[in-house]
């Protein structure tokens, strides 16, 4: 399933994001950009030690990154040219701002994505496994983030061409599937 917004085609598919082929892949990661389980698990194993190292590099000079924001490493080992780790929010029942912060992470990975002229990226469904927001809200979220930002750019401040959620669980693929075509 894919749509094109403002030259930009934003699609969705199921899978491993660490096989995913284009520029710049998105982490969950946690605010002190430990390596960690789920998706932030497998970037690490698959890219190798240079992305710990950054991380950590990150941290001391600034003593990691809080939810919401995003930080630019190497890919290691992995085709990309970088890994771009944010912090999306732990559930906590809907009312300590959780959503605005998942928005947050959506649109300060762009920022970063597009301010070194990445031409594609791909996130994972964030905060939907340990820090367990719910899969519906977060796919709604992440959509309107996404495409709002799109929608709001003049072609030219736009390096990005392709924007793709990368789904690990199939009932979450079902969600983006079916959301997506609200915005067509
Ligand atoms: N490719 C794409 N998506 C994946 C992959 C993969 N290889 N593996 C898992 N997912 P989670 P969070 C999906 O728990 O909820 C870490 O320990 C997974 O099915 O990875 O933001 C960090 O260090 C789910 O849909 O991230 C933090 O401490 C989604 O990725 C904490 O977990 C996010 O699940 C962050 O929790």
């Amino acid at each position: 399933m894919q749509i094109t917004v403002n030259n930009v085609v934003i699609s969705v598919s199921e899978g491993n994001i660490t096989v995913w082929q284009g520029e710049m892949i998105v982490n969950a990661s946690n605010s002190g950009l430990y390596g960690g389980g789920g998706v932030d698990g497998a970037i690490h194993r698959a890219g190798g030690p240079r992305i710990a190292e950054e991380c950590a590099v990150i941290r001391q000079k600034q003593g990691g990154i809080l939810p919401g924001e995003a930080a630019l490493t190497t890919a290691g080992l992995l085709p990309f040219r970088g890994v771009i780790h944010t912090v999306g929010p732990i559930w906590k029942g809907g009312s300590a701002g959780e959503t605005a912060i998942l928005s947050k992470c959506y649109l300060s990975s762009l920022d970063l994505a597009c301010s070194h002229g990445a031409r594609s990226v791909a996130f994972p469904n964030i905060s939907t496994g340990v820090y367990n927001f719910p899969k519906d809200l977060a796919c709604r979220t992440a959509l309107d983030s996404v495409i709002t930002y799109v929608r709001e750019r003049k072609s030219a401040e736009l390096p990005l061409q392709r924007i793709e959620f990368i789904c690990f669980e199939h009932d979450n693929a079902e969600l983006y599937e079916a959301m997506l075509k609200d915005y067509s």
